[in-house]
């Protein structure tokens, strides 16, 4: 055999050695990687919704990763690129940007109303979708942005949801409002304080404290001075909590009425036994009711270990909406993206997703709980 033909055979050997080497890549790796921006408080208080919100993400990712996503005959890979906004609206802004600059594909978050709508401006101008898995404040799908959606019903909703309970079902006729003073808490008691209005409640006070206070006794003294049959507070539950604990230091027997903000199990840690005199809202359907309900809190507590707060279903059903729309697209560039988003009809975890023309849902859910010895305990649901 002459040296060119020995060579001539080697060379074939290599080339399909290196064809199946490529192929067994090819199989092996994605085609494409692509960011899923996620951004939730991971410092201050409300920093463990803000990690159950990261988990939920991070949990749609994973199994969508294992799964396979095909988009335009590619496989790809989804990457959560997480980011923590404290809660603060100028770190959500600077986070926003800095998201953009990543070169996310889209966005679940923010988890507040007060970061979620100043960054919503950011994601707008660069044209990526934002979706918010928590974020309640009506003013956030009613700025004209065509990028932002969000998963969860909206104070519009969850306010009137606990007045008309007040009045039809608690029988009350007087009631005190105290708010945060955040976009959240001071939106959320407005939409109640109009509905409590309407169905013929009268308002004895409205107060504001602010998202980081601690010692709520001079309102509180205030308020037990007046006498409402029942008090709204309007907030997240790391001054809920305290809120309420007080109140039944100072001997006050009043139901206090709150939102989503203070709806979450763990409510008993920082209010103690004065969790149970809370009754709240949840801005979406009771988990144990849906049918893909008790698979997710499963994987959830496989995967980390920990029960499922509050958010974390939303942000799980935020990445397949998502991920949904790219695969609609057949591509995962933001702009097509944006396109696929409004033809949305997922049936997730929380139930069917389709959006309105603002990017809210259509089919909104305002579930109500109490709390039996701590422990959060559905009272009703209500459909839109
Ligand atoms: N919806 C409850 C907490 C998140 C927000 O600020 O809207």
């Amino acid at each position: 055999m002459t040296k060119s033909r020995i060579l001539g055979r080697r060379a074939t050997t290599f080339g399909i050695l290196g064809a199946l080497v490529a192929a067994s890549a090819g199989v092996a790796h994605a085609d494409e990687t692509v960011k899923i921006g996620e951004v939730a408080p991971l410092t201050g208080p409300a920093s463990y919704l803000g990690k159950d919100t990261e988990n939920g993400a991070r949990l749609a990712v994973e199994e969508i990763n294992e799964k396979g996503l095909v988009v335009g005959g590619k496989k790809v890979t989804l990457v959560l690129d997480t980011q923590d906004d404290a809660g603060d609206p100028r770190q959500a802004t600077q986070v926003a940007q800095k998201l953009v600059d990543d070169k996310v594909a889209a966005i679940v978050g923010h988890m507040n109303s007060g970061t979620t709508i100043p960054a919503s401006r950011i994601y707008s101008d660069a044209g990526i979708v934002q979706v918010s898995p928590s974020a309640t404040n009506p003013a956030y799908t009613q700025q004209g942005f065509k990028t932002a959606y969000r998963v969860v019903a909206t104070d519009a909703q969850q306010g009137p949801a606990l007045a008309d309970y007040a009045r039809r079902t608690l029988k009350v006729r007087t009631v005190a409002i105290v708010d945060d003073a955040t976009a959240y808490g001071q939106g959320l008691a407005n939409e109640f304080e109009k509905r409590a209005k309407a169905d013929g409640l009268s308002v004895v006070s409205h107060d504001a404290t602010n998202d980081k206070a601690t010692d709520f006794r001079a309102i509180l003294t205030k308020i037990k001075g007046a006498h409402p049959d029942v008090i709204m507070y309007g907030g997240l539950d790391a001054t809920g909590g305290p809120f309420a604990k007080q109140a039944r230091q100072l001997g006050m027997a009043q139901k206090i009425l709150a939102g989503d903000g203070l709806c979450a199990d763990d409510l008993s840690k920082l209010a103690g036994d004065a969790a149970d005199d809370v009754i709240c809202s949840v801005a979406g359907s009771p988990l144990e009711k849906m049918p893909k309900g008790p698979g997710f809190m499963r994987r959830y507590e496989k995967r980390f270990g920990t029960h499922p707060v509050l958010n974390s279903p939303f942000a799980y059903d935020a990445v397949y909406v998502i991920a949904e729309a790219m695969k609609r697209a057949g591509s995962t560039a933001p702009d097509k993206i944006l396109a696929a988003m409004p033809a949305t009809n997922y049936e997730g975890v929380l139930g069917q997703t389709q959006f309105d023309s603002k990017g809210d849902l259509v089919h909104g859910t305002i579930s109500l709980y109490k709390y039996v010895g701590g422990k959060q305990t559905l009272l009703d649901y209500v459909k839109n």
